[in-house]
């Protein structure tokens, strides 16, 4: 291996390119964001994540270069976004395509390209065998193809690169295991070669069975609100038996994974998908849940003017700066279809206004408002939990520590 070309450096393109450039190897860092690429070769790091700052310095001592073009090797690792089409939730593969077509142009025989980007089960076999083959190369020959999701959580990513057990899927044995002694230079756990299909599908399960798990919490939640039950109380009770671990309701569920994998599911099993089609449909009514307790506590405290409702978090969870989906954007979406303008925002990882009535300052935003709507539990709020005592708290995350907050 001369070099490695990761492709996509985003959320998990750029860490995983830091961590191989930092393990001593020869890294370029691909991406179409001239903007991106141009902040990356400046040595600042584009999102906040515990631990990147060394990280970035550590693989730019080791010489990690940035740059739009694709580069001759014989190791290509693509980790471009794999969004759904709206309509029939299924895959779309345009980026992975596109990524593996400039590849084609430039890679030297018998090159290795591995794709990390979540791909439903079957992409490989129908969209990208296909255009690799239509442009006269022979799989297995001319080129090795491969499949390496990630396991990381954006939060705790540096760590669990390091730590999480992880899956490669290959055409064969002694491909897979070349490309397992690349992972093993900086993944210290388990490292499982499989079969590509396998692989693929194993990845969209792991996310599907939190979301399962996500929306069974929702549901108790809600069920709990129509007869006053405390669901926490219930939950934290369930779980001391030695095989129930429920997991915790929220606003809904947020992030480029958990929200978006399972519709790969359902966009191509429609019919053998109830269960998970109903635990997306129950997380994706979250937000609408969390608008019908606002109005209860409106019409209870006789408040008519929905700017005196603020939005704690705009992030899709604690303690990071990443707004992809997130059940706040989801919430303000559905307030817009109701002519509901004017609802206050703030979140202290989001520093720059991405919505409208957002506010910079925690004070300021809390100076306009009556009504607090936790909506992520970001740690900045624990710590701030006396500057909101007067308010009429609804606390979406359960972690109000003081007495009267109103629940899910
Ligand atoms: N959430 C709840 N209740 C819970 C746990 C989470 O409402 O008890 C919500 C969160 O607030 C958030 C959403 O679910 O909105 C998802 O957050 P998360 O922290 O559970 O997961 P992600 O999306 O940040 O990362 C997931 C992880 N997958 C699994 O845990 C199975 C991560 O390991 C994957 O690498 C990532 O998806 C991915 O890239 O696929």
């Amino acid at each position: 291996m001369r070099v490695i070309n990761v492709i996509g450096l985003g959320y998990i393109g750029l860490p995983t390119a830091l961590m191989l450039a930092k393990s001593g190897l020869k890294v370029v860092g691909t991406d179409l964001n001239i903007k991106l690429v141009n902040t990356l070769s400046e040595g600042k790091p584009p999102f906040e994540e515990e631990g990147l700052e060394q990280l970035f310095q550590e693989a730019l001592d080791n010489g990690i270069e940035f740059t739009t073009e694709y580069k001759k090797s014989d190791t290509y690792i693509i980790a471009v976004p794999t969004p759904y089409l709206k309509d029939s939730k299924k895959l779309d593969p345009k980026y992975v395509i596109s990524a593996v077509n400039s590849v084609l142009d430039v890679c030297e025989k018998g090159s290795s390209l591995i794709i990390e980007s979540t791909i439903s089960p079957g992409t490989t076999d129908r969209y990208i065998r296909p255009e690799i083959e239509s442009r006269g190369f022979v799989i297995g020959e001319d080129i090795h193809i491969l499949h390496a999701p990630e396991r990381i959580i954006p939060g705790n990513m540096i760590y669990e690169l390091e730590h999480n057990s992880r899956t490669i899927g290959a055409d064969n044995s002694e491909i897979g295991g070349k490309i397992n002694g690349l992972y093993s230079k900086f993944c210290k756990a388990e490292i499982v070669v499989t079969d590509i299909r396998s692989a693929e599908m194993s990845k969209v399960v792991e996310n599907t069975y939190r979301d399962i798990n996500i929306a069974f919490a929702n549901e108790l939640a809600k069920i709990c609100r129509t007869d006053n039950m405390d669901v926490y109380e219930i939950i934290k009770i369930a779980n001391k038996h030695p095989r129930v671990n429920i997991l915790q309701p929220g606003p809904g569920v947020g992030g480029h994974c958990i929200s978006v994998d399972p519709w790969f599911l359902v966009g191509d099993y429609p019919d053998l998908t109830n269960l998970i089609l109903t635990a997306r449909k129950i997380n994706d009514s979250m937000p609408r849940h969390v608008l019908g307790r606002i109005r209860d506590i409106m019409r209870e405290h006789n408040i008519r003017d929905i700017s005196k409702v603020g939005l704690y978090g705009l992030a899709y969870k604690e303690n990071v700066d990443d707004t992809r989906e997130s059940p706040t954007l989801q919430l303000l979406n559905r307030m817009d279809e109701h002519l509901a303008f004017g609802v206050k925002v703030f979140d202290p990882f989001v520093k720059e206004r991405i919505v409208n009535d957002q506010f910079l300052n925690f004070n300021d935003f809390l100076d306009e408002i009556q009504i607090l709507v936790v909506m992520v539990g970001h740690d900045h709020l624990k710590s701030n939990m006396d500057l909101i005592k007067d308010k009429l708290v609804l606390d979406t995350k359960n972690i109000c520590t003081f007495h009267g907050s109103y629940t899910l």
